[in-house]
């Protein structure tokens, strides 16, 4: 007979699956609850699979949970949340629910090397991703990233590597996921809307290692309580990486030197003012991707060479330009205060910053103490607008332009911006009220920045 899926959810991760399992000969029921006018426009390769009987399609609707009587597996997209009826109808009906991630894991033999953590996670899988491919090796960076692993499954190869980005909401659709190794970078609240509780979300993270043996590599931030407590659970073989202390098996920076421990011999890496990305987050960004490289067998002389020549990502802390004395910096990657605090801490002043976004239930007290002491305007705009402008004023903020576009809030920056200024658009919030990702986000506001210039 052959196996039928409910895959739920056609965007990126929904559509590359739905590929793979039709390639494989199996029957496909593809829903999402947007109309089939803007799925088709976004895949029209949609309206070729509908031609075929093995291809069935429901959208605009949420599925009724009767369909589930012709369907042996579920397969959901990262972004649905696995509250709604259709899912909690075929856990109650015995199911199997999976996510992206899993599918992808069970139908390849190509090792993969995971990274997730609240912040960091696109530089460090970049970095990682650049490492590897400088070794000579054949590298997949997927994930979260932007870039479903199903993509690659169909031809990636046994000696090759999957270097992913991996979430807290496609490690919640896990079962035997078992990367050969993996890092957990940071974990303060994010994604609370969804989880509920920090006790959640940081369960959800520690998921990366739940199928790793003794033989897999768990890479741990050092410095950050909350993830060496998490990595206590694990029975992997663990290295550490810090910023403010050596440690026994992994790597650290102190006093502007990168060093590495193997067990053995302590060996010096470079120098910080060497690393092409800057600021001490990301110095352990470069130290997460160091430790990961080395422990999987990359040499050292290729790590350093990318240490020192990758230059960061898109979205986080990208330079747009400086135009008449005014530096524009696209931090749309920055979707939770803390990313944001961090992006406040590495620019110059006087700061006009664009914030706001959709609702993740985050306190932006910390955020507005910050934004206090080095901002000379905030700009807010989206379904945060007003929690923000609260938050803000109880921490005695004054300057405050609210619009309601971002043709306005470019606009206003531009007028408001002096010589020597910094334009910061780092919302402390997702692109999901205004955009569909946040790379749509920093590339309008990229465009807006650089027309008429
Ligand atoms: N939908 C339903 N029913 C629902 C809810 C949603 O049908 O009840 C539909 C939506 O209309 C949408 C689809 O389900 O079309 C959900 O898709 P998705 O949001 O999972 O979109 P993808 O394009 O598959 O993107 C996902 C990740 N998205 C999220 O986690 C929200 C992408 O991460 C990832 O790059 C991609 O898979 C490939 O792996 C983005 C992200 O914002 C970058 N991630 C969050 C973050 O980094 O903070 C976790």
């Amino acid at each position: 007979m052959r196996k039928t899926t409910l895959v739920i959810g056609a965007a990126r991760s929904g559509v590359a699956v739905t590929e793979l399992l039709l390639n494989r000969g199996e029957t496909v029921v593809l829903t999402d609850t947007r109309a089939s006018s803007i799925v088709h426009k976004e895949f029209p390769q949609i309206l070729d699979y509908e031609k075929e009987s093995e291809f069935e399609s429901i959208f605009g609707i949420q599925p009724s949970p009767e369909i589930l009587n012709a369907i042996d597996e579920v397969v959901v997209s990262p972004g649905v949340p696995l509250i709604i009826p259709i899912i909690q109808a075929a856990y109650e009906q015995g199911i199997p629910v999976i996510g992206e991630v899993e599918a992808a894991y069970r139908l390849t033999k190509t090792p993969f090397i995971a990274i997730t953590g609240t912040n960091g996670k696109t530089t460090t899988t970049t970095l990682l991703g650049e490492i590897f491919k400088a070794s000579g090796r054949g590298t997949y960076v997927v994930g979260n990233i932007g870039d479903p692993i199903t993509n690659y499954v169909g031809s990636a190869k046994e000696i090759e590597v999957f270097v992913t980005e991996i979430s807290s909401f496609q490690l919640e659709t896990i079962q035997t996921f078992r990367p050969r190794a993996a890092a957990i970078l940071n974990l303060t609240p994010d994604h609370l809307d969804r989880h509920l509780t920090m006790e959640n979300y940081v369960k959800a993270k520690g998921r990366i290692f739940e199928n790793q043996t003794a033989e897999d590599l768990l890479v741990l931030n050092g410095d950050d309580e909350l993830v060496c407590q998490l990595g206590e659970k694990a029975i992997s073989k663990k290295a550490y990486f810090s910023y403010k202390n050596k440690v026994d098996y992994g790597a650290w920076c102190l006093n502007g030197e990168i060093w590495i421990n193997n067990g053995i011999e302590t060996i010096f890496v470079c120098h910080e003012s060497e690393l092409g990305i800057i600021g001490p987050h990301n110095t352990m960004n470069a130290l997460a991707a160091l430790t990961l490289a080395y422990f999987s067998g990359v040499t050292l002389a290729v790590i350093v060479q990318v240490l020192k020549s990758f230059k960061g990502v898109e979205h986080r802390l990208e330079m747009v330009g400086c135009f008449a004395g005014v530096t524009y910096i696209n931090d749309s990657k920055g979707t939770n205060t803390n990313a944001t605090i961090t992006a406040l801490n590495a620019v110059k002043e006087p700061i006009i910053l664009l914030a706001g976004g959709y609702d993740k239930k985050e306190d932006y007290s910390e955020l507005m103490e910050l934004v206090a002491k080095r901002v000379k305007l905030l700009i807010v705009l989206g379904v945060t607008a007003d929690d923000l402008i609260k938050t803000a004023k109880t921490k005695g903020v004054t300057a405050i332009s609210r619009v309601e576009t971002y043709e306005e809030a470019v606009a206003c920056a531009k007028a408001e911006a002096q010589n020597g200024d910094t334009v910061l658009l780092s919302p402390a919030c997702a692109s999901w009220d205004m955009f569909d990702n946040y790379e749509i986000r920093g590339r309008v506001f990229k465009e807006l920045v650089t027309e008429n210039q």
